[in-house]
């Protein structure tokens, strides 16, 4: 198994190549952790994902440092950097091919039975079985036909099978009913004590038990905390809980 790493944010901003006006990312700090799970909320445009986007250098800051285990980022192996890392996008990325290739994406190291143990822990393992063939049922534009919430189970799924340090959930669960999203983080906990989580919701509820919760408005973070200190002193918070 694999342990979670620190992750610190110093002063950081970001403007993305070409963008006029204020930057994406403003004077961002925080840290996270070996092993905690930590939500990010605000509102849509707050620079959520551009955050998270961070720390695989899928972009680098304009100013400011991140270090992973007190590693300056920059000055870190881009790909061993990126193996220790899984993101899962907001929208979920499955190619033509079987779910078990789909799955074994990111990791071809990997046993069919630790596909199966991540699926399970993604809640697929129930609907991948319940297609006749399984995990070798084809996906893609001749396979069958997953919905929203399944094809997000899925990309879960390949995220674990990869045995990260870090897991990034960008707001992936939106499809996803309530006992479904969480039924996987309950599995999360087991799995990922030790694994440093970050999840990015739309709602508080997917956030509120997070050990901390950073609140994003216009490119800068408003309030760290848990979810109590934050309903006494976030407004933005409060706002987001409200509507
Ligand atoms: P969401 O996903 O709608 O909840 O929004 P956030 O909070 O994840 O925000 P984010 O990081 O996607 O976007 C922050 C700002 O950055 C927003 O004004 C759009 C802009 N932005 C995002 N991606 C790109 C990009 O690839 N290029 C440029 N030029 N701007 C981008």
């Amino acid at each position: 198994g694999r342990q979670g790493c620190q992750i610190d944010f110093e002063n950081v901003s970001f403007a993305y190549e070409g963008a006029s006006g204020d930057p994406v990312l403003k004077n961002i700090s925080f840290t996270c952790l070996p092993g905690e799970t930590i939500g990010i909320i605000g509102s849509t445009g707050s620079g959520k994902s551009s955050l998270v986007s961070l720390i695989p250098r899928f972009y680098d800051t304009s100013a400011g440092t991140i270090r992973v285990d007190g590693v300056d980022i920059g000055k870190l192996d881009p790909a061993k950097l990126r193996d220790q890392i899984a993101i899962v996008p907001q929208k979920s990325i499955l190619f033509s091919g079987t779910i078990e290739e789909n799955l074994r994406w990111g990791n071809e190291h990997a046993t069919l039975d630790e596909i199966i143990q991540a699926a399970k822990m993604a809640e697929a393992h129930g609907f991948i079985t319940s297609f006749p063939e399984g995990y070798e049922t084809m996906l893609g534009q001749r396979g069958v036909n997953l919905s929203g919430g399944q094809k997000q189970r899925l990309s879960i799924a390949r995220a674990l099978v990869r045995k990260p340090d870090v897991l990034i959930l960008d707001d992936c669960t939106s499809a996803l009913d309530t006992t479904t999203e969480t039924n996987i983080k309950e599995s999360l906990k087991s799995f990922a004590s030790g694994v440093t989580c970050l999840l990015i919701a739309q709602r508080i509820t997917s956030v509120m038990d997070a050990d901390k919760i950073i609140v994003m408005d216009d490119g800068e973070i408003v309030g760290i905390g848990t979810h109590e200190m934050l309903m006494k002193s976030c407004r933005v918070y409060v706002e987001i809980f409200q509507s």
